[in-house]
Parts: C-alpha cells; sequence; structure tokens
C-alpha cells in the first residue's frame, strides 16, 4: 500500500534531538502535496489495532495532513465561535511545591478575539475579562471543552476532525474536546480511569510528561480534588517536593514535546502532566472507550460513594474545596448507591454479550442515563450494541503480547522513550508495564510502603509496630499532625484498595 518513496523521504528527514535537558523533541517528517493527500504510513485497520494494543505511549506521524481541523488555529476559531464567550481557567505562572489544582484557579469568560489581545500583551487588556491578571504572570486554559457542545449551532464543523483515519468510524468532533492554552498552561497530574487516549497537536507545542500505571504509589495518588474520571498525583511534576514525596525520584518519567500535525496515544492508565510551551496552543483529543472501562465504572462509583459520604459527614470542611469544578454536586448516597448497581449490572451485561451465544438483542431502556452522564470523561455506558463493538476489542487484546513484538515503530510511529534512555535504543526496556502490574505491586508491597510512610512521617516509630501498642503509648496530642479525613480517604480510595473492593464487589454480585 505504501509506496517506496514514502519509506525513504521518511527515513532519511526524520529528526530527533537530544537537547541538554535531556527532553525529547520528535520532528515529523513533512510530506510534499504532489505525493497525494489520501496516502497515509497507517490503514485505518492497523492504526485501530496499534491503538488498541500498544501499552507505551507513542506519536502517529503524517496521519493527519488532510483534516480541516488542522486549521483549527486560534485565529480560525475565533472566526468559527463568531464572537461567543467561553471560560478560561487562569493559574500563575510562578512554580509552587504543590499542585495548582482546578480548585485553586480563578475563572474568566471571554472570547478568543479577548483571550487573543491579552496574550499578545495588547494594552486594551487593561479592561476587559483578562484585566485582573498579568500576561507575565499568569496563564489562562480554555481547556476541557466539548466540541459538541460550543459548536452546538455549527454542527457542520465536527466533520473537521477525522478519527475514522485511526480505525474509528463516525468518530468526529462530536466526539472530541478542544484545549486553548497561553504559555504555561498546564494540566496537573493525573490518570484517566475510563478509555485511552488519542491527542492531535494544531497550533503551538506542548510538553507531555508520562508515567507508566506502574508508576501509581510513586506519584502519591489522591482522590481530592475529587472528579470521577480522574486520579490525581499529589506532586507537582514540574517542581516536585522531594522531600515530602521521596518515593517520585523512583517514578520513571516519559518526556515528549508535541508538535502541530502529530497525534499522541496515551495507553490506558498512563500518567499525565501536560504544559503548554508556545505563546499559543490548541489541541483536540478523543477518549476511546475500553472493555476496561466497565471495570472501572465499578470502581469509580465505589469511589464516589466513599468520598461523598465521608466529606459530607464532616462538620468542618468549608474552608476544603475538596470538589473539583467540573462536579456538579456532591451526590446523595442513595444515588450513589444506585449508580454502583448500575455500574455492577452494566459490567454484568457487557459480559454476557460478549459471550457470542448468548447475545441478546437490545433492550434499550436500559441504558443507564444517570447524572453521570453529564460527567466529563463519561464513557458510553453498556447497550448492547457497545458491546458488540467491544467484542471486536476483546479479541484484538487477546493478541496483546504477540502485538506487541510487531509494532511498526519508526518516521510514522515515534516510541515515547524513558526521559534517561537514548532514543536509539528502539525497543528496548522502554515496554511499559501494563495495568497488571498494579495488582503484583499491590501483593508486593508498594502499598504497604505508602502506609509506612505517613506512619513514620507521623511517629518516627518503626512500620512494624502494632497499631494498638502505639494507640496505648501515644497521648491525644501526641502528633503534631493528626490525621485528617483526606489522608484517611487517599488511603481508603487508593486506586490499589479501590481495584481490589471492586473485584470483591463484583464477585458478590456474581452468584
Ligand atoms: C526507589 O529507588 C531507590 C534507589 O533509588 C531504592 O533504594 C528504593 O528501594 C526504591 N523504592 C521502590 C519502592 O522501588
Ligand atoms: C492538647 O492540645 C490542646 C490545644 O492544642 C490543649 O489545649 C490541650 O491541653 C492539650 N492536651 C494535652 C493532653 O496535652
Ligand atoms: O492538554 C492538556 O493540558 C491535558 C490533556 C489531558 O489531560 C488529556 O487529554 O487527557
Amino acid at each position: 500500500m505504501i509506496p517506496m518513496l514514502w519509506e525513504i523521504i521518511g527515513n532519511t528527514s526524520c529528526i530527533i534531538n537530544h537537547l541538554s535537558t535531556a527532553v525529547v523533541v520528535i520532528g515529523c517528517i513533512f510530506f510534499f502535496p504532489y505525493i497525494g493527500e489520501d496516502v497515509k504510513p497507517f490503514t485505518p485497520e492497523k492504526a485501530r489495532e496499534i491503538v488498541m494494543s500498544l501499552q507505551q505511549p507513542a506519536v502517529f506521524c503524517n496521519m493527519v495532513g488532510d483534516w480541516p481541523a488542522l486549521h483549527w488555529d486560534v485565529k480560525h476559531l475565533s472566526a468559527m465561535l463568531d464572537g461567543k464567550t467561553i471560560q478560561f481557567r487562569i493559574g500563575l505562572k510562578t512554580m509552587d511545591l504543590v499542585p495548582q489544582f482546578e480548585t485553586s484557579c480563578s475563572y474568566v469568560k471571554a472570547t478568543l478575539e479577548q483571550f487573543l489581545a491579552w496574550s499578545s500583551g495588547q494594552p486594551s487588556c487593561l479592561s476587559g475579562p483578562f484585566s485582573c491578571f498579568k500576561h507575565s504572570k499568569y496563564w489562562a486554559y480554555a481547556d476541557y471543552k466539548y466540541i459538541a457542545r460550543i459548536f452546538e449551532d455549527k454542527e457542520e464543523v465536527f466533520q473537521d476532525v477525522r478519527w475514522s483515519d485511526f480505525g474509528f468510524p463516525g468518530r468526529s468532533g462530536q466526539e472530541s474536546t478542544l484545549w486553548i492554552g497561553s504559555e504555561g498552561a498546564n494540566t496537573p497530574c493525573h490518570l484517566d480511569s475510563y478509555g485511552c487516549n488519542l491527542v492531535l497537536q494544531i497550533q503551538g507545542r506542548k510538553r507531555w510528561h508520562l508515567f507508566p500505571p506502574g508508576d501509581t504509589s510513586f506519584l502519591y495518588p489522591t482522590r481530592i480534588p475529587y472528579e470521577e474520571s480522574s486520579v490525581f498525583s499529589k506532586v507537582n511534576v514540574a517542581n516536585p517536593d522531594l522531600k515530602r514525596f521521596p518515593e517520585y525520584r523512583n517514578a520513571t518519567a516519559h518526556v515528549v514535546t508535541l508538535s502541530p500535525g502529530q497525534v499522541l496515544l496515551v495507553p490506558r492508565h498512563w500518567w499525565h502532566y501536560v504544559e503548554s510551551i508556545d505563546p499559543i496552543t490548541v489541541s483536540i483529543n478523543s477518549w476511546i472507550e475500553l472493555d476496561a472501562d466497565h471495570e472501572a465504572r465499578v470502581e469509580e462509583a465505589v469511589t464516589r460513594t466513599l468520598v461523598c459520604a465521608l466529606k459530607s459527614a464532616e462538620s468542618s470542611s468549608d474552608g476544603d474545596p475538596w470538589l473539583n469544578p467540573t462536579e456538579v454536586e456532591a451526590t446523595s448516597h442513595e444515588i450513589n448507591l444506585q449508580y454502583l448497581n448500575q455500574a455492577v449490572s452494566a459490567y454484568f451485561k457487557c459480559q454476557k454479550a460478549n459471550v457470542p451465544e448468548q447475545a441478546h438483542p437490545s433492550s434499550s431502556g436500559a441504558q443507564q442515563e444517570t447524572r453521570a452522564s453529564r460527567k466529563r470523561k463519561r464513557q458510553v455506558s453498556c447497550e448492547t450494541e457497545d458491546c458488540q463493538l467491544l467484542n471486536h476489542e476483546f479479541s484484538s487484546s487477546t493478541f496483546k503480547a504477540e502485538k506487541l513484538q510487531k509494532v511498526p515503530f519508526g518516521p510514522h510511529l515515534i516510541q515515547v522513550l524513558p526521559q534517561s534512555q537514548e532514543t536509539s535504543s528502539v525497543g528496548a526496556g522502554a515496554v511499559a508495564s501494563d495495568d497488571r502490574d498494579l495488582l503484583h505491586e499491590n501483593e508486593g508491597g508498594h502499598f504497604g510502603k505508602l502506609h509506612c510512610t505517613r506512619k513514620q512521617l507521623l511517629m518516627s516509630n518503626d512500620c512494624r509496630t502494632p497499631a494498638n501498642q502505639m494507640d496505648s503509648d501515644s497521648s491525644p496530642n501526641a502528633s503534631q499532625a493528626a490525621l485528617s479525613t483526606n489522608d484517611l480517604l487517599d488511603c481508603l480510595v487508593n486506586p490499589h484498595v479501590i481495584r481490589l473492593v471492586a473485584q470483591l464487589l463484583l464477585e458478590r454480585a456474581r452468584v
């Protein structure tokens, strides 16, 4: 399918640089128009196979040259939005030791014209929505904008985004989100509970710091601020506090700078910290549903139930903004239990649907249309149609290990390697751990270690000292820092714990 010329040009003109900071910058090859716009390095089937089975981040090149969305720079977007205002999140450029969560940001509504004027330092910004924020001190980020929502009166633009080229027929801007930022705009380090992710860079560059799922305990996971589908890290990856988070040293950053025209694959459960490194950045992404999301939905329901119950029971949580602004409200215990039961029955329904002989015709009324469908990153629930789609994915995931050997890395699919490694060592040691490592880690004691670290901080005590012994020895004031509700939650809804709880619940519901 691919002409030889393609390969030749590809191999000679790919630029892989090492910068002094050991950050790897990847350069894609730009093809001349006469080669033919319809020729791509991967067929949709091949691209899909890579997306569904690759367990390490990689950058696709030369896949989107003919997408109209490639022209969606801020100027073009401001014409498309036609004076409509969107919300920007405002953060400080100065680097703190704690991550700048959404709960500690300011928010303004502005047009893209106002954003453009402000980010180019125009004096007209002494008034208007950005007037309180000096451009030299702050960044602004119109992050997480559902294209379906901001262009609800302009549906024709959805077709500018063509994920069908990656083997997802019909997936367009309608299932994608848009991100528009100024220099320094960033998203704190987190993992997404659902799906894997395809990210197209359109304008400017963003630096991605990715960490494998096996690094979870080194990243000090927390569910505060609480947002369904996001597990945040307590570490500010841009300025880590190694005194508080010593294990962060053991995390393996995979850093990549994404440039316009490139598409990054973020595999399931990979942590990421993302920063805009050019004056203006625009990107689009789409989360791709996976089989494993059915179990993740049970885990998320358990987490929601516990976080909402404990935080609502706390009498003095007034000054503690624990709910991420993306969450509408703290849901009631009754609603959360309903949601848990729906997630459990959807899990079993899909399991059944994935056994070919037992595939049931659609029971259309059964779709879970809970409040949760408003939530960001919420994945489709289990309609029979989805299950059939997933069935296909099931069979492809059966061959995961086999396919890994044949991943066509090269000029059109660039491997994102660990920061310490040379880019030349293609295929060596860079294969990431998959989520089975989460379980092994649990058995292997990483979780126990985190637990001990906490005790040591408080008591300077031996980890192995039985809890009751410590209790009897210590007066109520013996420790300066008493354990808070948030400390309790960090342990209780630790991803390793929740995974086990979800498995126990599913076993119980199976009989
Ligand atoms: C973290 O790395 C240090 C050495 O850099 C090692 O001594 C320690 O055991 C590691 N911790 C874990 C949990 O792997
Ligand atoms: C504990 O601390 C509180 C205030 O910090 C103080 O009023 C109280 O006397 C202390 N109790 C003991 C047993 O030290
Ligand atoms: O681009 C960003 O700032 C963050 C993107 C992100 O978190 C995601 O696509 O999952």
